[in-house]
């Protein structure tokens, strides 16, 4: 894969100031998974300034640390505290620059990957380039499909309807126990030859073999996260009894976990985001090293608004990016965004922003209308 390791040398970057916000959403429906039920999506929003130029990042952390063990209050310490004070000020020659900075702290990653996805804007922008050919992706539209969370089975079925009318690529049902075969059966039923998988995030164990194996037989593309948020031995323990393959979302936190998954069989497929793995130069590790062992990736999402959604599209661009991903119209998610560019699919297909880095602009007055906090760096 012809795709530079090291980004092409330039004058360095010098970060002249730093912004840090947290906004608030509201959703346009209740988002529920077996972790629990999302009424509005909150998160840290991040600017950072170079002479006339803005990169953003946002935060995919939840208030609290149900997804993974990271929450929003930890990671706005970790920023305010010690690494928004160590950039500012500074310069960085190119996004990899910025990894000394972060490298000593533990775990984190969600937080780094906030102020690793804003350089990488701000980056691409001073090389007046679009992110996505800055990261070595080369594609115009990228296939994406819906992730329909938890609802009783007829609500389901409707939104099913509905999203493969629209044309998405692959329909994704969130699972738990006791929500899980006889809603991909009546699923199946209606729609044989539908793209289809399913997402669990963490909530069955090896105990739940019998279930397993009936989730295997209904053609699913793979199965997400059946087992523990950090148990990546029992995945392969899972995935040798398998024939459905198994996808790692939040069991890879780094390429060194995915080394892992796939040396040990653990999946064989899986879902990249950049906020969950330190950024995009961890993103494209990982998505190299899946290359290298012919595993397909897809870009995962995290309701993000539209900041978050343009840096997971311009993600997408890279070539093993070869199944579709979870970065659907921001409509579904938003009836206002933050952004003034429209983020919307187009028959399943999701155009990739033009313009110098990510190519959405802020829509200032109604972000300042749903900024819950706001700090400046120099203060
Ligand atoms: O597991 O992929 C997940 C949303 C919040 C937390 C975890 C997950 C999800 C989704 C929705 O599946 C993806 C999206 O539509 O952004
Ligand atoms: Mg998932």
């Amino acid at each position: 894969m012809a795709m530079p390791k090291t980004s092409p040398a330039r004058q360095p970057l010098v970060i002249d100031s730093a912004e840090l916000r947290v906004v608030r959403l509201p959703l346009v429906s209740p988002f529920t998974i077996a972790t629990g039920t999302m009424h509005e999506k909150l998160f840290p929003l991040l600017t950072l300034r170079s002479g006339g130029l803005e990169g953003y990042g946002e935060g995919v952390m939840d208030p609290y640390p149900d997804y993974l063990d990271e929450g929003i209050a930890g990671g706005m310490a970790l920023l305010r505290e010690v690494l928004l004070p160590q950039i500012v000020g500074k310069s960085f020659e190119n996004p990899e620059a910025l990894e000394p900075v972060l490298a000593p702290w533990r775990g984190f990653t969600m937080t780094k990957a906030t102020i690793e996805m804003a350089f990488w804007d701000l980056w691409a922008k001073s090389l007046n380039l679009p992110l996505k050919t800055v990261l070595g992706g080369t594609k115009t539209g990228i296939d994406v499909g819906v992730s329909l969370g938890i609802n009783p089975v007829d609500v389901t079925i409707d939104k099913v309807r509905q999203h493969v009318d629209l044309g998405y690529k692959r329909i994704k049902l969130k699972i738990m126990p006791g929500h899980d075969v006889a809603l991909v059966t009546a699923v199946r039923r209606l729609f044989p030859d539908v793209h289809l998988t399913v997402d669990a995030n963490s909530a069955y164990s090896l105990a739940d073999m019998d279930v397993m194996m009936v989730l295997d037989e209904f053609g699913l593309d793979y199965i997400e996260q059946p087992l523990a948020w950090d148990d990546i031995h029992d995945h392969a323990v899972l995935q040798g009894r398998l024939k459905t393959a198994i996808c790692l979302d939040e069991c890879i936190r780094s390429v060194s976990d995915a080394r892992k998954a796939l040396a040990s069989g653990a999946a064989r497929v899986i879902n990249i985001k950049a906020g969950r793995v330190s950024g995009h130069s961890e993103s494209r590790r990982i998505h190299d090293l899946c290359a290298a062992w012919s595993c397909p990736v897809w870009c995962g999402g995290m309701l993000e608004a539209g900041i978050g959604r343009a840096h997971n599209i311009h993600l997408s661009a890279l070539p093993n990016f070869r199944k579709p991903g979870d970065t659907s119209s921001s409509s579904r998610y938003f009836t206002r965004d933050i952004v003034n560019e429209k983020l919307e699919t187009v028959n399943g297909v999701m155009p990739v922003p033009a313009g110098p880095g990510i190519g959405v602009t802020l829509d200032w007055p109604f972000l300042d209308s749903v900024t819950q906090s706001s700090e400046r760096f120099p203060a």
